[in-house]
């Protein structure tokens, strides 16, 4: 027979599928979205790890192409971002040429791994037909007043000057550069995601998202009940508002604490505390979140001013401190140190009485080493002694509010969406500003408002982006009042042309809208969403929230993208070392692919473990996986002329394989699919033997089976038995369950050799299973010790007893 030759296999077919697409819309299949986050085009280059998501998801997309779907798996660009501005300042190459570059590159290695995407829908963030429309989404929000500006101190980061949202900082440092991230005042653009709190809590429910990313987000987004409660200040007709999760605790509430931003922290200070407090604060403005977030000993002053408990009258002293946050809650908390950690440590350090309210099993607890943060009996509460707490933190802002010194509420942790950089590389957010008119959006009708050219790329470090720099380009009028205005310099984040790009896919040559009605309506929502679990809370709640916003305004029906997400996990390299350039660890697949096949590497990258998790790379692995596959072309090959009839054994065999397979692909369990392959095809081989050959129909519906996975193989061999087109033609195999029953035997069970019974057991059955089966049907004839057990396959059960 002829030898299997990859190289040959995979350049014949590459060509054949490029003259002849086998994924087409015949307008009667229904569509099946599968849709792979869309990468950077860096410089460096895919590695194996890259692969892995790539294949999955064409794996998957071909799956579907059998099941009779027409796909939608297209692939396209994030272009606009931080290392191509970064390159361009290194290197002096405008950005849109490193980026053009990049992608040429890349879009060839991304071929390399033979997906079957449709390039005809291509989109890049960064090319202005594209912009066009993320700019008028911008518009569109603020037109809805959810985007507005403010001033305020945001996240900062002093190495790419620039600034970042809340989920752009990790652990408190940058997440681009990991420099520690500080806070800077300046005006920015803010999205008011907080809008859409409720609903992208809410409808999580309706996703078929791993409960991992689902909580994940929840937990991002962090509604919590519980009451704000006003305390007066003491000698004046002011007010503090706290926020609390805990009101039951109120009468153990020893004193308060605000946050070092809150508006009234300067006016608090006492005549003598005046100086203590300010320097306090300005410590405090001048310290870094990682700073403020890893700090071990907790800080404070107090402001010399009292505060009045509204439930015993008792006068609380008020302090200041730096782990109470400004931006959550109300910025002021009442401190409960005998039953919140932290206020229980910061009393500790300052000497401040602690009061136990919530008794442990109803006895108070002598000399307290710990706050106690769980529930209890109420005690040195007044009227709600006895009480249990869990009713009282229900029942109690109720109480407080009919009392007027209270209100329930709902708090969210999640903030409004900092949607302003200070960069050049990305889209210039299409705001006039005139003294007349205020913030003026650019009419519609003249997006894209181009990204200008400029000298230099260089952050300014002002607080303005590198486009104020530019006269010409700043100085316009206003659309409104025709008189003098200025552009807005800021350009949006990385992740704004991310949040939609899903929609553009399936319309992406329409220069009249952002996507046809007709066209959103057939070929969207995503269905399967595969990509990365590092953007839990970033770009899929974001791409959530547009959806929303899109559907809010008209532009799309369904209101969730991504009806069904896949999380892969990561390729690492020796002990579980991420692969990056910089570890120096990378594996580039161009080797392996010249050596074993794009087929190989395709199967390998599944072989390699669980796809969910993440998985140790080692070459050495896929000597196995192009084994397997030269042995399932030999089989075919060495078989595909014999005309052999299907033995039951063999019939039998290919039902089960589809089986197996089928079920293994359904649970995306896709490393044991590859393992499935390995062991069938060794039965196959067997059986041939055993046979003197295998059936056409067989050998088939294997190809067929395998054609997601190793599609150059499958289509050639495909051919050779006899195909007309391509593999990918045919309709996925169905098991026949009656067809994969074993056949049954009766069998005598005997007892010292008088047969006592009769069973019907499967043909194949294991030697344990018949003789349990056979003692199971005698048990109540058994009268002495078994002393001996024998079974004789398919003839007869003997129970030797004295
Ligand atoms: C009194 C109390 C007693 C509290 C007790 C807790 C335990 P979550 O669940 O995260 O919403 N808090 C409120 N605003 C804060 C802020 N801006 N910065 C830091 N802490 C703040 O947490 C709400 C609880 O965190 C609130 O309930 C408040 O402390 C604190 F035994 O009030 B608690
Ligand atoms: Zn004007």
């Amino acid at each position: 027979a002829v030898p299997y030759n990859h190289k040959a296999i995979e350049k014949k077919w590459r060509q054949n599928w490029e003259k002849n697409p086998v994924n087409v819309d015949d307008g009667k299949k229904q569509k099946y979205y599968c849709l792979d986050m869309f990468p950077y085009p860096s410089g460096n280059g895919l590695h194996v790890g890259h692969w892995r998501g790539y294949v999955i998801s064409d794996v998957w997309s071909r799956y579907k192409m059998l099941q009779g779907y027409y796909l939608i798996h297209p692939m396209g660009w994030d272009a606009f971002g931080l290392p191509a501005e970064n390159y361009a300042i290194k290197m002096g190459v405008h950005p849109a040429i490193s980026t053009a570059e990049n992608v040429a590159n890349i879009k060839r290695q991304i071929n390399e791994i033979a997906a079957v995407y449709d390039w005809d829908r291509e989109v890049n963030t960064t090319d202005p037909d594209f912009y066009k429309w993320t700019q008028w989404i911008f518009v569109k929000m603020f037109k809805a007043g959810l985007a507005y500006e403010k001033e305020f101190p945001i996240n900062w980061c002093p190495s790419c000057k620039t600034g970042l949202a809340n989920e752009e900082v990790v652990n408190g440092a940058c997440e681009r550069c990991g420099t520690p991230v500080t806070k800077k005042n300046l005006r920015q653009w803010m999205l008011k995601i907080t809008a859409y709190a409720e609903r992208l809590l809410n409808d999580l429910d309706k996703l078929d998202w791993p409960e991992k990313v689902k909580k994940m987000q929840s937990d991002w987004i962090g509604k919590s009940h519980g009451a704000e409660i006003d305390f007066e200040i003491d000698g004046s007709d002011k007010t503090v508002k706290v926020y609390t999760t805990r009101p039951d605790t109120l009468y153990g509430a020893t004193f308060m604490v605000l946050a070092p931003e809150h508006a009234m922290a300067k006016e608090l200070a006492s005549e003598e505390k005046r100086a203590e407090v300010e320097d306090y604060i300005f410590k405090a403005s001048m310290k870094s979140s990682v700073d403020r977030l890893q700090d071990k000993e907790k800080t404070g002053v107090f402001t010399g001013s009292y505060a009045i408990n509204p439930i015993n009258g008792a006068k609380v002293p008020i302090w200041l401190s730096d782990y109470v946050l400004a931006d959550y809650g109300t910025g002021a908390i009442m401190c409960v140190p005998a039953h919140d950690d932290r206020d229980f440590e910061f009393a500790r350090k300052f000497d401040i009485p602690i009061i136990q309210v919530i008794a442990k099993d109803g006895v108070e607890i002598e000399n307290m080493t710990e706050a106690y943060t769980a529930p209890g009996i109420m005690i040195n509460s007044g009227e709600f002694n006895g009480m249990n707490s869990e009713d009282a933190k229900r029942d109690l802002p109720e109480m407080l509010e009919k009392r007027g010194i209270g209100k329930v509420t709902t708090n969210y942790k999640l903030r409004d969406w900092v949607f302003s950089r200070q960069r050049y590389w990305g889209e210039p957010i299409p705001i006039i500003h005139c003294d007349h008119c205020g913030a003026v959006p650019v009419p519609e009708e003249e997006l894209p408002l181009r990204l200008p050219e400029v000298e230099s790329y260089q952050p300014t470090g002002t607080g303005e982006s590198p486009l104020a720099a530019i006269d010409e380009w700043v100085n316009t009028t206003c659309p409104v009042c025709g008189r003098p205005a200025k552009r807005e310099t800021n350009t949006m984040p990385q992740w704004a042309g991310s949040s939609w790009y899903f929609l553009r896919y399936v319309d992406s040559h329409n220069d009249k809208e952002l996507v046809s009605r007709e066209k959103a309506n057939k070929y969207l929502p995503v269905d399967m969403y595969i990509g990365g679990v590092e953007h839990a809370v970033l770009h899929l709640l974001y791409s959530r929230f547009y959806t929303k916003f899109l559907h809010d305004i008209g532009v799309v029906d369904f209101d969730e993208p991504f009806a069904k997400l896949f999380n892969q996990g990561m390729i690492t390299g020796k002990n579980g070392i991420k692969m990056s350039k910089s570890k120096g660890n990378v594996v580039s697949p161009d080797d392996l692919v010249r050596d074993y096949g794009c087929d190989s590497l395709r199967m390998y990258e599944l072989f390699v473990g669980p796809p969910e998790l993440d998985a140790e790379w080692d070459d050495r692995g896929i000597d196995g996986v192009y084994r397997f596959i030269n042995r399932f072309w030999t089989l075919v090959t060495d078989n595909k002329d014999k005309d052999v009839q299907a033995s039951k054994e063999m019939v039998k065999l290919r039902h089960r394989m589809v089986h197996d397979i089928t079920q293994r692909l359904e649970s995306f369990s896709l490393n044991t699919v590859i393992s499935k392959f390995m062991e069938y095809n060794n039965k196959m081989i067997d059986l041939a033997k055993e046979e003197g050959g295998i059936d056409k129909e067989t050998l088939k519906t294997a190809v067929i089976l395998l054609a997601p996975f190793a599609p150059h193989l499958s289509e050639e061999l495909w051919e050779q038995l006899g195909g007309s087109s391509s593999v990918f033609e045919n309709t996925w195999p169905e098991h026949d369950e009656e067809a994969m029953k074993d056949d049954e035997v009766e069998v005598p069970v005997q007892i010292n050799g008088k047969t006592r019974a009769v069973i019907k057991v499967p043909a194949e059955i294991s030697k344990e299973d018949a003789i349990a089966a056979g003692k199971a049907a005698v048990a109540d004839k058994i009268t002495g010790n078994i002393i001996k057990e024998i079974y004789v396959p398919k003839k007869i059960v003997n129970l030797v007893v004295k």
